[in-house]
């Protein structure tokens, strides 16, 4: 079983993931790791954190000559700006955030809980979805995630191979799949920054060359549908999730929606054994498994909840009505979460793997793959 947790605060001294269930014997590539990290410091409308910050991780357990151990991997990333020490509590909770329900729950300061709410712990679990990415390689997956609208602009996905799809994303400021409408969205972000307001968006994340039947239909906490959404659902910010056609679904006919199945003996060999759908509606999954097509999945991101022009709320001191308080914050983060995203689905599908193939070694996990597909293709 492979997991993570994580621990830190936004300006603690550092941010820690501790990763369980990884296999042995996979030979990392720590500056792959760090490239994730600096895209998702990255994204136009970021605020003035990231030119404190040059995040990059150190493993710090669980390898020898930098290869995996099969034994627990611990890493962070230490936090430049680590003041908490020095910080003051806030009063005036700011509404979207957990100041206010955090600080009554927990019978707490504000401070002790925003420092652990704010999406800077995403570091971490964009880290552990990156070091996950490097077992995913070694079977042939590759993942991908973008922007797909922002702040109401919506910008389609492109329907190229995916190698194209990297290219155009890395062009663009935003990382959508169309630099082109860079210049209009970053129009909009000035304008609405200069507002003193925020912006939200949808990423969408693609996974191609995924093994047949990752996941499971035989119970609910092991549908990788299931599992997936509840990753990306933890995302700060992150208030809906869909796969596939996701919400549209439920506006169409049965006959408008589910993927017809052909079989193509040439394609045998290749991971989807051979089983052709003309349509990918379901978004690369049946019942809680990977059906042999891309994995689809996309993420609502709300705008962020720290305003320059703060909101109505309250003084908890005096119970008064104020405006919230207002800490340096982004104007928009939705390429940031396209990353992210794309990291914790990383993860969620590796969990998937080693469920299917085992976590002991990766000789192991290969080995059980190739017997699967043997086994899969004399059927
Ligand atoms: C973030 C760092 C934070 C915020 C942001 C995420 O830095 P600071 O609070 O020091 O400016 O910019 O946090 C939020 C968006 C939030 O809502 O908490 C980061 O590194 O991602």
């Amino acid at each position: 079983m492979l997991r993570y947790w994580t621990a830190g605060e936004s300006h603690g001294k550092t941010l820690l993931a501790m990763i369980d269930g990884f296999p042995a014997g996979v030979e990392l590539e720590t500056d792959s790791i760090d490239v994730e990290l600096r895209r998702r410091q990255g994204g136009y409308g970021r605020g003035g954190r990231q030119r404190i910050e040059t995040d990059r991780v150190e493993i710090l357990t669980g390898i020898w000559k930098n290869t995996t151990l099969g034994s627990p991997i611990a890493l962070q990333v230490v936090n430049k700006d680590y003041k908490l020490e020095r910080l003051d509590d806030i009063e005036r909770p700011r509404p979207g955030h957990g100041d206010l329900t955090g600080s009554v729950k927990y019978m707490s300061s504000v401070r002790g809980i925003l420092e652990r709410a704010s999406a800077r712990e995403t570091v971490v679990r964009v880290a552990a979805g990156a070091l996950a990415k490097q077992l995913l390689r070694q079977f042939g997956i590759t993942t991908i995630g973008y922007v797909v609208e922002l702040g109401g602009i919506e910008v389609e996905p492109r329907d190229v191979p995916i190698e194209e799809q990297f290219k155009l994303r890395d062009k663009s400021e935003l990382y959508t799949l169309d630099p082109d409408r860079d210049a209009e969205i970053k129009t909009l972000i000035d304008d609405t920054g200069k507002e003193g307001d925020t912006l939200g968006g949808i990423v969408e994340v693609r996974v191609e060359g995924l093994p047949f039947g990752l996941g499971t239909h035989a119970q609910w906490d092991r549908k990788l549908d299931g599992r997936i959404a509840q990753a990306v659902m933890a995302v700060q910010a992150i208030k809906g999730v869909e796969i596939g056609l996701g919400f549209e679904a439920a506006r169409r006919r049965g006959s408008q929606v589910h993927d017809p199945i052909q079989y193509d003996e040439s394609q045998k060999e290749s991971p989807n054994l051979g089983y052709v759908r003309p349509t990918n509606n379901a978004g690369g999954l049946e019942a809680g498994m990977t059906n042999g097509q891309p994995l689809v999945v996309r993420a609502a991101k709300k705008p962020i909840s720290t305003l320059a022009k703060p909101l109505e709320s309250i003084n908890l001191k005096t119970k008064e009505s104020e405006s919230a308080e207002y800490e340096r914050s982004d104007v928009c983060a939705v390429s940031a979460a396209s990353v992210i995203v794309e990291n914790v689905v990383a993860f969620e599908v590796a969990c998937a793997l080693v469920d299917k193939f085992g976590s002991d070694s990766l000789e192991e996990m290969k080995a059980r793959a190739d017997l699967f597909y043997e086994m899969a293709r004399a059927k």
